[in-house]
């Protein structure tokens, strides 16, 4: 099911849905990373059922599939290139935390790459990469006791989005 907006212990989730703008004009670009791919498909799942459930359209919303959380900084940018670039990005992979320090180094630079790429391009890239233990901690996030981040992802490009909107026409 998904659930109306609400605080959270991660964050307010927004519901009220999308104005005309939005509905109308952004389009929204998810970079899914395919690394345990069960958990990705989940939280892209997730993210679109509830950008789809707001009311955007199918052709509003495009997705690249990545090999792993690493590559998607570059896939994020080449949306924000296109001739007709997305407006926000929905990023969605799942880190699992091994034996060695590639963990905290795969983390730090798509963090690093979504941060300098969000502000160079004046659009939100969402930060939806699962960062977790094991395959048991990425549940509780995929519906769990901890939400579904997939969901949380969308609601929050959708609050960008609109605050987008607010700027664009202050101006
Ligand atoms: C190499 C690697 C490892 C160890 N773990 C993960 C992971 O938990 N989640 C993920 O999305 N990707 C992982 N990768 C792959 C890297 O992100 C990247 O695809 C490769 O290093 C090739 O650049």
């Amino acid at each position: 099911m998904i659930p109306d907006g609400s605080w959270t212990k991660t964050g307010f989730h927004h519901s009220p849905s999308p104005s005309v703008q939005v509905l109308d004009r952004w389009r929204i670009g998810i970079v899914v990373a395919l690394w345990n791919r069960e958990i990705t498909e989940e939280l892209e799942r997730g993210c679109r059922a509830v950008l789809l459930e707001r009311g955007l359209r199918e052709d509003q919303i495009e997705t690249y599939q990545v090999p792993g959380c690493f590559e998607i900084p570059v896939a994020s940018s080449w949306f924000c290139s296109l001739k007709s670039p997305v407006d926000a990005v929905i990023a969605l992979g799942c880190l699992i935390k091994g034996e060695t320090p590639h963990f905290d180094l795969i983390a730090e630079a798509v963090n690093r790459g979504l941060m300098d790429l969000s502000l160079r391009e004046g659009r939100p890239m969402v930060n939806g990469v699962l960062t977790v233990l094991d395959t048991e901690q990425a549940n509780q996030r995929l519906g769990g006791a901890h939400g579904h981040k997939g969901q949380e992802a969308a609601y929050t490009a959708l609050q960008m989005l609109e605050l987008r909107s607010q700027t664009l026409q202050a101006t």
